[in-house]
């Protein structure tokens, strides 16, 4: 084989490449949720970032409508080992919905209309690598995969991408979520192969 070329560098990594440790990629995109679907309502739903300070935005959906969007290709990673790769979402970065709060706290949980949560570090949510997402495939959320918004982070495992969410709290300690508490791991790094804590 000759050298690389250099002006190819630039494609898209070879499918084997995209796929994590342990993982195998599906056409299909399996529904998993701990407890039922519930039924969150556009006219009532509200999204809240809040502070270890007590500070909080807060947007209705229309406000919320009105944000910069973007709309991201991106693969994702189930624990349960299915990988689905060039997904396509629209939503908001949460660089925006933290731009105007103080935002300086180490880490962050996601808090969703079911009662589930999931932690991660604040880094993890921003540098344009999280979103608030209210599309998929070009269509409304359904609500069985998270709608009307979920948010998105795909560089770790999908449950950190809590469906349903109302809203992100920042806080100086890390504070375990619904299955991180249960003993999935507390960071979740798909190409680390981060699943479940020692021990479980
Ligand atoms: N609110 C909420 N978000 C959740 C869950 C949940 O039970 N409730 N399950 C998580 C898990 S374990 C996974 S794998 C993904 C599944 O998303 P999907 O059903 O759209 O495939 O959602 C995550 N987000
Ligand atoms: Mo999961």
């Amino acid at each position: 084989m000759s050298a690389l070329t250099p002006g190819f560098r630039g494609r898209r990594r070879a499918v084997d490449d995209r796929v994590p440790p342990g993982q195998y990629t599906t056409e299909d995109f399996p529904v998993l949720s701990a407890g039922p679907t519930p039924s969150v309502k556009t006219d009532t739903w509200t999204f809240t970032v809040a502070n270890e300070r007590g500070e909080r935005r807060v947007w209705t959906w229309s406000e919320f409508a009105a944000l910069p969007h973007e709309t991201p290709t991106v693969d994702i990673h189930c624990v349960t080992r299915w990988s689905k790769l060039d997904t396509t979402w629209r939503g908001v970065p949460v660089d925006v919905l933290l731009d105007g709060i103080a935002a300086d706290a180490a880490y962050a949980v996601a808090h969703s209309f079911d009662g589930y949560t999931t932690n991660m570090p604040l880094q993890d949510l921003t540098g344009g690598r999280a979103w608030v997402v209210t599309e998929y495939g070009g269509e409304p959320l359904h609500a069985e995969h998270g709608g009307p918004a979920r948010l998105l982070v795909p560089h770790l495992y999908f449950w950190k991408s809590a469906k349903w969410v109302s809203g992100i709290t920042l806080h100086a300690e890390d504070r375990p979520g619904f299955w991180e508490r249960a003993g999935y791991h507390d960071y979740g790094d798909p190409w680390l192969e981060q699943r479940y804590q020692a021990g479980f």
